[in-house]
């Protein structure tokens, strides 16, 4: 009964947040994706990630491409900006949009096929550039759309359920991010709501390219035995390196640890992230470090989660381009066209 609209109706009880709004208010349309997908927990824990942080959805922007995963947009957020793009082709036009206006908060949801398959080359770029946004990769090893192909990200060996084998090398996106220079890199799953809504809370406040590489297990294509990215699978093998707390710039930091090592990174807009390390030899701040753990664990069969690598001093791209802080649909005549004097003296330094 998905063509039925949601009930608009909200129960008096709901708690608001400080901006005024319910959790439903975070909510989108009936999802249409086979029950059980990893995607929809995805989508609950973004909904419940911007009520927590009291963001006002006509700030969010929210741009996909095309696939099971980058369908969800719909199915949160009906109150923000969204753009389904085309297939692998959602970092571009994000960097477009977040050229042309810096107020908005860019949220990119893409699945495996769109960022490590035909998207990669545009996958790489935008985290070079440092464009200031969120980028969730729902990862299922397969194209679940297009009935289970498997994608750039599976594992070599592993089996699809008809029983084929995977022959060729995975593409790791976490590595590939702390290659390509990403300044918050992380891995979550589906599966686990705790440690993912502080994740995407820490990346939705990071001021820079933020991506967070999230199993999600494809029900209908990809949850076998054989699978590496199966529920059973990814619950079997998950390491967490940390468990994080976030605080919003305003909020008093009080929860109090006893056991264990805790690091507290203070991110540009005077957020905190409180890891609670649970590998005591782990550092977020070391980029280098981070490839090589991910690598190790990997070729043990673990699946490494949490807050992999931060960078508290990211530079956006604005910053690096020096660009007039105003949206550009804002600026007027005046600014846009600043006279024939400027424009000989441009013309004259380039003789
Ligand atoms: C240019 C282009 N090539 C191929 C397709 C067919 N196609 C649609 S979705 C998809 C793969 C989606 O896989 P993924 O991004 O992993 O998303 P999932 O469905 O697994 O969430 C493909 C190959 C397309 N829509 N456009
Ligand atoms: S086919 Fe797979 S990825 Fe697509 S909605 Fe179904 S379970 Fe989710
Ligand atoms: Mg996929």
């Amino acid at each position: 009964m998905t063509y039925l609209a949601k009930p608009k109706l909200h129960h008096p009880s709901l708690a608001k947040n400080r901006v005024g709004y319910t959790r439903r208010d975070y909510e989108g349309r009936i999802s249409t994706l086979c029950a059980g997908c990893g995607h929809d927990s995805i989508s609950a824990a973004i909904i419940q990630a911007c009520w927590e942080l009291d963001i006002e959805p006509h700030r969010v922007a929210k741009l996909s491409g095309i696939g099971c995963s980058s369908k969800t947009p719909d199915y949160f957020l009906g109150n923000s900006h969204g753009f389904n793009t085309v297939h692998g082709r959602m970092p571009s036009v994000l960097t477009g949009a977040y050229l042309a206006n810096r107020e908005l908060i860019y949220l990119g949801v893409s699945g495996d096929g769109d960022s490590a398959s035909i998207g990669l080359g545009q996958f790489a770029h935008v985290m070079r550039r440092g464009v200031n946004m969120t980028y969730l990769v729902e990862n299922n090893g397969v194209y679940g759309l297009t009935k289970g192909q498997f994608s750039a990200t599976a594992d070599k060996g592993s089996k699809s359920k008809k029983g084929q084998t995977n022959n060729d090398a995975p593409i790791d996106l976490v590595t590939l991010a702390l290659v390509m220079g990403a300044t918050f890199v992380a891995r979550g799953f589906s599966g686990d709501k705790s440690q993912l809504v502080p994740l995407i809370r820490a990346a939705l406040a990071h001021q820079g390219a933020a991506v967070i590489d999230i199993l999600s297990p494809c029900i209908a294509f990809n949850n076998h035995g054989g699978s590496t990215k199966s529920y059973d699978y990814v619950r079997e093998h998950n390491e967490a390196v940390n468990r994080l707390d976030f605080f919003p710039q305003r909020e008093e930091i009080t929860a109090e640890y006893g056991a264990g090592e805790v690091t507290e990174v203070r991110q540009h807009d005077g957020s905190v992230v409180r890891l609670r390390k649970l590998h005591a030899d782990y550092d977020p701040g070391d980029r280098i470090r981070a490839m090589s753990y991910v690598q190790e664990h990997a070729a043990r069969g673990e699946v490494v989660t949490g807050l992999l690598y931060l960078d508290s001093d990211a530079c956006d791209l604005h910053q690096q381009l020096d660009t007039v802080e105003a949206p550009l649909n804002t600026l007027g005549a005046a600014e846009l066209c600043p006279g024939l004097a400027a424009l000989e003296k441009i013309n004259a330094s380039l003789r």
